[in-house]
């Protein structure tokens, strides 16, 4: 009987050591990385600006023996495209640049104004058609 109880004393006592141990600590958490890169943040370049530095091109219709929009304002490079939409033949003519062009029906003629100024045109053929044309 005494052997008996000295066992379970000694189960007990071990039970007891057992619990007794120290919880299992969590590493340390010295591994952490921070990794700084700075590739990839530079903004990249736009895209498409090229295509709002191309010049611009204003069409100008030759309808009705007349010049529509007979006065027209635009910045220096503009294309002005003048497209006959009559059956008979009209002029692009600008006496102070040296252009006289002849537009039969039905079709155009264009030209680049790179240099500013106020410029008065005609059609030599039918003197009711004049118009003006701003390049600023
Ligand atoms: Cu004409």
């Amino acid at each position: 009987m005494k052997r008996l109880i000295l066992v379970l004393l000694i189960l007990v006592l071990a039970g007891c050591t057992q619990q007794a141990q120290p919880a299992q600590q969590t590493a340390p958490q010295g591994g952490q990385q921070y990794v700084i890169t700075h590739a990839g943040q530079q903004p990249a370049p736009a895209q498409g600006q090229q295509a709002a530095q191309q010049p611009a091109s204003v069409t100008v219709r030759m309808q009705n023996y007349k010049f529509v929009p007979n006065s027209i304002t635009v910045p220096a490079g503009t294309e002005v495209i003048w497209v006959n939409m009559d059956s008979v033949g009209h002029t692009v003519t600008f006496d102070s640049l040296g252009i006289d062009e002849s537009v039969s029906g039905g079709g155009q003629y264009s030209h680049v104004f790179d240099k500013p100024g106020t410029y008065n045109y005609r059609c030599a053929i039918h003197p009711s058609m004049i118009g003006i044309l701003v390049v600023t």
